[in-house]
């Protein structure tokens, strides 16, 4: 796969040349995904380099930096200097977060070649460092107090711009004390990025975070959400460290305990009346009443209670009733729904990945295949883009996007282990 080839640095993938030059998180655990099915070896190699990254506490940063491309993305290396930030890694990282998916990643990785991945010890090996990230989330970002994980920056939640985090941004400065650059904006264009005011409170938290040594402890934040796919993701994963916790003899029963609990709690951001999860506004004990992609993704989990009326909401008209190519991240009946601006209505691969996994988990076998037909139609048609139109299917962001190149392949191969399931 070329697109996969030509993002290999050697020891990671990355995003996208260009727009974004160093390893993300959470873009590495679904490139692994995909990986794994054309280079079991390289996707082990995908998520032990991002380990390398790890912070003291166990965090899993969002970006692990390649300094010698420090000039072409913004915020840099030399933004966060996370070398002088004690329990930071020796190589240069972010000191933000992104949604846990690795653990999952890990498994499936381990399932496409178990005898490479025993020959390396590979399970034994990613065990600890991911039950040290989950444990970073329980101790560090239960900001809420109910058992879920808080994101104190939009790009932690992976979905920069989301209309979920309007309300809470309006309360942040958009003057951060340098000057932003702007390189994304040499390869995408300014109407399919962030605006210059949202960046400016981007950096301006981002800045409060770095200033305070990225201490979750220390200091006060002043966003603070709980979003439903990042949780989902993170109980996904208990039940992914599950699998991996037994496949080398030790107890899977705290992981399992863990992903009932946060199934439990994600109940906290069950909205009925909209029938779908929303955020919770931390800091003022609100729930952020909008109708976002991120409020289906709990549908990755088995023995959702809420999941029939979830699937309602997917099949209903603010979403697929009529006939969008691919699942938009924005209800299309909101009038503030842009089809074409970024986290704001676009269709996202990664997140109608996780869509298709969740219908094949509630018996949705038929939209399942519907979406995943369309998906791998659109990312072959348009050299693999970041996002499109979901109603024209019209490439939009970058091209090349390596998440979407994996995640076609993977749906391609269609031989995704669903929790064990062969679908
Ligand atoms: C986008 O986010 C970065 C910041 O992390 C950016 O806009 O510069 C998001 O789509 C995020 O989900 C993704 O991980 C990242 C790299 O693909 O790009």
């Amino acid at each position: 796969m070329c697109v996969l080839d030509a993002n290999w640095t050697g020891s990671h993938t990355i995003p996208a040349s260009g727009l974004y030059p160093h390893q993300w998180s959470w873009d590495s655990g679904f490139i692994a995904i995909g990986l794994r099915h054309l280079s079991p070896e390289r996707a082990q190699l995908e998520l032990e380099s991002l380990l390398l990254g790890q912070w003291q506490d166990g965090r899993i940063p969002q970006i692990v930096y390649d300094v010698t491309k420090d000039d072409e993305y913004s915020p840099s290396a030399s933004f966060w200097g996370s070398a002088q930030i004690p329990g930071a890694p020796s190589i240069s990282t972010a000191g933000l977060i992104q949604p846990p998916n690795h653990a999952w990643a890990t498994w499936e990785v381990h399932c496409a070649d178990p005898a490479t991945s025993r020959a390396r010890n590979f399970l034994p090996r990613m065990y600890p460092h991911l039950v040290a990230w989950h444990e970073y989330l329980k101790t560090h970002r239960d900001r809420g107090g109910v058992g879920l994980a808080s994101v104190i920056h939009p790009w932690e939640s992976g979905m920069d711009n989301s209309p979920l985090w309007d309300n809470a941004l309006a309360r942040i400065p958009s003057t951060p004390q340098h000057a932003i650059q702007r390189p994304d904006l040499l390869h995408a264009d300014l109407t399919e990025r962030p605006s210059e005011k949202e960046y400016g409170k981007f950096f301006w938290l981002a800045e409060q975070y770095r200033d305070r040594e990225c201490d979750d402890l220390r200091g006060e934040d002043r966003f603070i959400m709980e979003d439903p796919t990042f949780n989902a993701l993170w109980a996904y994963s208990e039940l992914s460290l599950a699998k991996i916790a037994e496949a080398i003899d030790l107890d899977p029963t705290p992981h399992l305990e863990r992903a009932a609990d946060l199934t439990t709690a994600l109940s906290s951001l069950y909205d009925e009346e909209l029938g779908l999860f929303v955020a919770r506004d931390v800091i003022d004990d609100t729930l952020v009443r909008k109708v976002t992609i991120s409020g289906l993704v709990p549908l990755i989990l088995p023995g959702l209670s809420q999941a029939p009326a979830v699937l309602r909401t997917l099949l209903g008209s603010r979403f697929l009733e009529n006939r969008p190519l691919m699942v938009p991240s924005y209800d299309v009946t909101a009038t503030d729904f842009q089809p074409t601006q970024y986290w704001r209505g676009p269709a996202w691969f990664n997140m109608n990945w996780l869509l298709i996994q969740g219908l094949r988990t509630h018996g949705r076998d038929t939209t399942a295949d519907e979406l995943s037909a369309n998906l791998q139609t659109l990312a072959l048609e348009h050299h693999f883009p970041e996002y499109v139109d979901p109603w024209t299917g019209a490439p939009h962001g970058t091209r090349n996007f390596s998440w979407t190149a994996a995640l076609a392949v993977d749906l391609a191969v269609g031989v995704t282990n669903h929790q064990g399931r062969i679908s």
